[in-house]
């Protein structure tokens, strides 16, 4: 009799995070991310983790799937949580910031196309330094379901 060998197949998922970029002090951008969207939707939020290892700001964002990208805060105001464009993202030396739901983050609007979980979306994050030095990295962001890090079926961003 012979017996039946089975072969034990690992799979590795592999964070995919991909970074272009050049400049010397870099900003690390961790783990970056996009609430997926319904038909119909207009807007959406995308987040992730930045480091710099030098103080400086994210000044700009922008994607093609979007033709109005801020950058936005989510503040208290008379109990309601209530987000607003911001100039800019300040990133202390060697501090992670985190942008995530409620919270900071990147607001896609007038979005040109659903963005279905699964996917990628390319977003562009331009960071300015001390002297006024601007760099920009292109990142690509994994589109995740609409109720991840929510606590219901609204969308929050
Ligand atoms: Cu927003």
């Amino acid at each position: 009799m012979m017996s039946i060998r089975t072969t034990a197949t690992l799979v590795l998922a592999a964070a995919s995070l991909t970074l272009t970029a050049s400049a010397s002090a870099q900003v690390t951008v961790t783990d970056p991310w996009v609430r997926g969207t319904v038909a119909g939707q207009k807007a959406t939020g995308a987040f992730m983790q930045l480091k710099s290892p030098a103080d400086a700001a994210l000044v700009a964002a922008a994607s093609p799937v979007a033709k109005i990208v801020e950058i936005h805060e989510m503040k208290m105001e008379g109990g309601m949580m209530k987000m607003s464009a911001i100039e800019k993202l300040a990133l202390p030396a060697g501090k992670a910031v985190e942008l995530k739901p409620g919270s900071y983050h990147v607001m896609l609007m007038d979005l040109v196309q659903p963005l279905k979980e699964g996917e990628t979306v390319p977003l562009k994050l331009t960071f300015e330094d001390k002297a006024g030095k601007k760099q920009t990295l292109e990142v690509k962001a994994q589109v995740k379901a609409l109720t991840t890090g929510g606590t219901g079926a609204a969308p929050k961003y």
